[in-house]
């Protein structure tokens, strides 16, 4: 695609919503299928904390429509709880959070960001959301075979994983869940090389890199990441599916047995899956951290009306946090019998990142200094990513010393920490988002007042489902173990009752969530109207019309400057859009800015 070119509109409804290379289009597909998978994924978590709450309870109503074990009386069987944790995980952090955060707004913003009428290759990006319905499918009817889905664990770790009859989710349930990941891993390799393409070739005339919102450089390096890591997951995977499929032995041990599975021949290494593993998804917990860092960066600025503190900073940190985020990955491993003098490596190399981390940390606060902040609902939500960040972050540091992880590994301690990342980081960041880009992508504006209070009850229900894990985990509660109570020393009393308020909060948590749905759809069909610009933003989207129309622009904007100019001395307006000169008056710091 040329620079400037512009195709037709599509005329007929099925080019134009549903097989549709418009790069808004798509991300829309995104946002909305990735929605429906929290939905899924979110019920799942339910019903974890109803097992974790009250072990020994038949589970109301549900009980059997769930389950096929009526000499339980309605009480959950273990391997149905140990899908419960598997499918879970699987589903938010491969189908939720990477899809909303890099399909859904990555595809609707970097164009409009950068000044592109589309991706640079549009049809690819249309091969990128449609291969993921091969992975619904699989997910899905991974639910359906004999001994259903996958109980392995979001991590899949062999020999529990590549032995057939090591549990009932290890028959065909774990081929199709290698398979769903697979269409998920092609879906995301091939997203990210159309988002560097286009980052790299199309940027509107003056749209230096240097003058790209933080959104994009988070994208962008994230797309990097994704493009450097991904393939090493997929061949770990595909090893894995051989392994089951075609008699390889690349992951099972000489003799190994698990549970009721036979022995194998064996003579593969368990522990190289782990690593496969691992060198992609330390760097995938960065796929969820690092555009969730550029939207709370642009939101944060844009409601201070102040300049982001520190540009150049903020865009080195995060090139510093992906570039280490390669060699960090033996910190999940700290327990496989490694060289100690290798695990202190790994120690050190993951202490560095609360460098670049802190510095963003104390941008951000330092942006909202001494600002005329706007207490938006996206405000509300990017605010609460950076203190929820500061806690999964110090407790990342606290885990990375292999004598305390020794301790914690494998503890709820860690379900603590990646909640406070991934719930209080990715998702109040894709809420932020959402509040945020809402009327950009709808032309509504999301009602405040409801957005505030299902704001104020996100937080509380989340800090009281997420923040006694550290705790329970600390007195040594395991994770993916569906009894506690078997344990002596989890049911103590204290343990028992933060289980259930945990359980509780977890609830309450789930049903606010019907304030952010209700909203989302009230807003889209009787929302005010929101005109180009509600915010007073600076940066490219803002300044075509809402939604925009197809190919974004009419003409292709020109840059003068990075879009964080908010409250120029004298100037009359408090926002200065990238498309406005900077005034003469004015020169920009060549450090910070
Ligand atoms: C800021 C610095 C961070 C540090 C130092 C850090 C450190 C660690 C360490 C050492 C572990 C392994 C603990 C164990 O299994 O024993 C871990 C686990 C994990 N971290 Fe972080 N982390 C950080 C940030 C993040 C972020 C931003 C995310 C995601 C957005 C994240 C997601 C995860 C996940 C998902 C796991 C658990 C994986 C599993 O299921 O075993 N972490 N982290
Ligand atoms: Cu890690």
């Amino acid at each position: 695609m040329s620079h400037d070119q512009i195709h037709p509109a599509p005329r007929n409804p099925l080019t134009r919503y549903i097989f549709s290379t418009d790069h808004k289009v798509i991300g829309v597909q995104f946002l909305f299928s990735g929605l429906i998978f929290m939905l899924l994924g979110g019920l799942m978590a339910m019903a974890i904390r109803w097992q974790l709450g009250w072990p020994w309870k038949p589970m109301p109503i549900l009980a059997k429509w769930l389950w096929s074990a009526p000499n339980l009386g309605g009480q959950m069987p273990p391997e149905f709880y140990n899908k419960l944790v598997t499918m879970h995980a699987t589903i938010m952090i491969f189908f939720v959070i990477i899809p909303i955060l890099t399909g859904a707004f990555g595809n609707y913003l970097i164009p409009l960001m950068i000044g592109a009428r589309d991706m640079a290759f549009p049809k690819l990006n249309m091969f990128s959301y449609w291969i993921m319905w091969p992975g619904f499918a699989f997910l899905i009817w991974s639910f359906y075979v004999e001994g259903g889905s996958s109980e392995a664990g979001w991590t899949g770790y062999p020999p529990l994983s590549t032995m057939k009859w090591a549990s009932p989710g290890s028959l065909n349930g774990q081929t199709l869940w290698l398979l769903a990941l697979l269409c998920a891993g092609i879906s995301s390799l091939s997203g990210s090389i159309n988002y560097i393409t286009t980052i790299v070739m199309l940027r509107a005339p003056g749209m230096k890199m240097l003058r790209m919102p933080m959104t994009v450089w988070a994208l962008f390096i994230t797309a990097l990441l994704q493009a450097f890591a991904l393939p090493v997951l997929t061949s770990g995977l595909l090893m894995q599916t051989l392994d089951r499929v075609a008699g390889t032995n690349f992951f099972s041990p000489v003799g190994g047995s698990v549970g009721n599975a036979p022995g194998v021949v064996g003579g593969g290494a368990p522990l190289l899956f782990q690593h496969l593993f691992w060198f992609y998804s330390h760097p995938a917990v960065y796929v969820m951290i690092l555009p969730a860092m550029g939207i709370a960066s642009d939101v944060i600025s844009t409601f201070s009306r102040k300049p982001l503190f520190g540009y150049k900073p903020m865009v080195i940190a995060m090139g510093s946090i992906a570039g280490l985020g390669f060699i960090v990955w033996g910190h999940h491993m700290f327990q496989s019998g490694m060289n100690p003098a290798l695990a202190a490596t790994f120690t050190v190399s993951t202490m560095m990142i609360a460098l670049p981390s802190a510095i963003k940390v104390f941008n951000w606060i330092g942006t909202m200094w001494g600002g005329r902040v706007q207490f938006t609902t996206a405000m509300l939500h990017a605010m609460a990513f950076v203190s929820m960040f500061i806690i999964g972050g110090l407790s990342g540091i606290f885990m990375a010393a292999t004598p305390v992880d020794v301790h914690i590994h494998d503890t709820y301690f860690i379900v603590g920490h990646i909640h406070y990342v991934l719930f209080g980081g990715s998702m109040f960041a894709i809420f932020a988002a959402t509040y945020y880009w809402f009327p950009k992508i709808f032309g509504r504006m999301m009602n405040e007042r409801i957005g505030w209070i299902h704001f104020g009850l996100t937080f509380v229900f989340m800090t009281g489902t997420f923040f006694f894990m550290h705790v329970v985990g600390w007195h040594g509660h395991m994770r993916r173990i569906p009894d506690p109570t078997v344990y002596k020393f989890l049911s103590e009393p204290g343990v028992v009752w933060m289980n259930q308020f945990m359980s509780v909060c977890a609830f309450g948590l789930g049903i606010v969530q019907v304030l952010f749905v209700g909203n989302f759809f009230y807003s889209l069909v009787l929302g005010p109207v929101a005109g180009p610009n509600p915010w007073k933003a600076n940066s490219l989207e803002w300044t075509t019309s809402s939604p925009p129309p197809h190919y974004n622009f009419e003409t292709l904007p020109q840059v003068f400057h990075p879009p964080y100019e908010f409250s120029l001395p004298g100037s009359e307006d408090d926002y200065l859009p990238q498309t406005s000169p900077l005034p003469p008056n004015i020169t920009l710091d060549p450090i910070m800015a």
